[in-house]
């Protein structure tokens, strides 16, 4: 779902009708009754600044681009940004005329535009080159696109770079390995075991994928090491289970994010709620981290930069607390998505996991379903300590899915496999960076592909 009630899809459908310029689409609520069917897409001449800008050349090129057999957002965003230099009237005109030639519904589109002004003042991003990957990853996400091939070619090349260390540590071992003329001998199969350990993997992962590779490498009948890369990159692909989609009987969703003090709980919580803000979701955060002022604090800046709703108590509040009235002020705000921060001090390990435990059976009692997802963050660069953090969590609370953090530049990105194969917990997202746009649904089969190299 993305951000507009409705939008044609005038891209990619091969259909003939869709396949006539968006001048003569079949206008709905969004135009005036007396705009005549084949008129131009216009947004209210209040709105438009024609001039240089808004060219009946550059309609021409954009209307073209936007009937082309697929979702080209690199030459749409192009054709947005040339000759603009900053986020002004002239960009919005342009934004208009796309939202108009897709029949987005009018106050929708306004709305997008004025999300999109408030976010660049208060984020500071004046010039196009501050703004243009946020601008490009609010269409994908408002269009719907990010499941389009140019879309995920990107948040691969994303992910590729971001694995770049843990595959020279990997893959400078395994290319010694399967560059060889040999057999799958002794020899052989201990050195993947020292290059599995080495790429963070944890002992009992190792043992678990050395047995299922044996398997899999008698199933394909590969007996040579020069072939074997066939057979991880199988294994690999095959390995992350896909996460579940809750049931939600009664809205809103809930859901719980849980890990220790510095892994991104917070700064998920900001990007998830983003993105469903984009989705067109009406998201409310609750500030279940009520241990210091400052958590509460830094959530309310965020909540308000995204445009969601923001529920808190005062510093030291009891979070069961918080998230029972939390539920209360979503259910009578209309909210479709609660994301319920929580504190993660380890020192008071056993504090910690009481206190989530009442937290999630409060949640359950309060709304029925709820907690939908109980969410994990761990932090890639920690390696080994975030296998060990999800099985505490795991343990005391029971999770839902993993959030991967910082796998951008570690060197330690193999501890996914092993998390996966010690616990079997679908990865949903990966945390690819520092900006709103770098957390990614996370595709085990890109990972493979990005982790052995191509
Ligand atoms: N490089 C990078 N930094 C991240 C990522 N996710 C979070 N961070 C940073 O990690 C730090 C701690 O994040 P915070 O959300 O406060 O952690 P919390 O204590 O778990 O709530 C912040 O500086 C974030 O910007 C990521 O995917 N990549
Ligand atoms: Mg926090």
């Amino acid at each position: 779902m993305g951000f507009f009630s409705k939008v044609k899809k005038l891209w990619g459908s091969g259909d003939t009708a869709a396949a006539q310029a968006p001048e003569a689409a079949e206008r709905q609520d969004s135009q005036p009754a007396a705009t005549p069917p084949d008129a131009e897409p216009q947004a209210s001449p209040r709105q438009e600044t024609p001039g240089p800008m808004l060219t009946d050349e550059w309609k021409a090129r954009l209307t073209a681009s936007l009937k082309g057999s697929r979702a080209r957002i690199a030459e749409w965003l192009g054709l947005l940004l040339d000759g603009i230099s900053s986020a002004d009237e002239a960009l919005y005109a342009r934004l208009r005329f796309l939202f108009t030639a897709l029949d987005a519904p009018q106050e929708e589109a306004e709305r997008f535009i004025a999300d999109f002004t408030t976010w660049t003042q208060a984020m500071n991003l004046a010039k196009v080159e501050d703004f243009r990957s946020e601008l490009r990853y609010r269409l994908i996400l408002a269009l719907d696109l990010e499941e389009e091939e140019e879309e995920r070619g990107n948040i691969f090349k994303k992910l590729t770079a971001g694995l770049a260390k843990t595959r020279e540590r990997m893959t400078s071992s395994l290319g010694a390995l399967f560059g060889g003329q040999g057999e799958l001998d002794d020899a052989f199969w201990e050195g993947l075991e020292e290059a599995f350990i080495m790429a963070d993997m944890g002992a009992e992962a190792t043992q678990k994928l050395l047995v299922n590779l044996r398997k899999r490498a008698r199933a394909m009948g590969v007996t040579q090491a020069a072939r074997f890369r066939e057979v991880l990159g199988a294994e690999l692909e095959a390995l992350f289970p896909l996460p579940k989609k809750p049931k939600v009987e009664t809205p809103p969703e809930v859901v719980m994010m849980i890990g220790v003090n510095g892994v991104g709980k917070t700064t998920t919580i900001a990007k998830l709620a983003y993105r469903a803000r984009l989705q067109g979701r009406k998201v409310l955060i609750a500030a279940g981290d009520t241990f210091r002022a400052a958590a509460i604090n830094q959530l309310e800046v965020w909540a308000e930069r995204v445009g969601a709703g923001i529920f808190s108590k005062s510093e030291g509040s009891d979070p069961a607390a918080v998230a029972f009235e939390a539920i209360d002020a979503a259910q009578k705000g209309g909210y479709d998505l609660v994301l319920l921060d929580t504190a993660g001090r380890l020192q008071t390990k056993t504090n910690l996991m009481e206190e989530l435990r009442k937290i999630k059976r409060v949640l359950e009692k309060k709304h029925p379903g709820a907690p939908h997802k109980c969410m994990l963050v761990i932090d890639a660069t920690t390696g080994q300590n975030a296998l060990s953090q999800t099985k505490l969590f795991h343990e005391a609370i029971g999770v839902d899915e993993i959030v991967l953090t910082k796998l951008d530049g570690t060197a330690k990105g193999g501890v996914i496999v092993g998390v996966t194969i010690s616990h079997k917990l679908p990865i949903s997202f990966v945390g690819l960076g520092e900006k709103m746009e770098d957390l990614r649904p996370f595709v085990g089969e890109d990972f493979a592909r990005a982790l052995l190299g191509e």
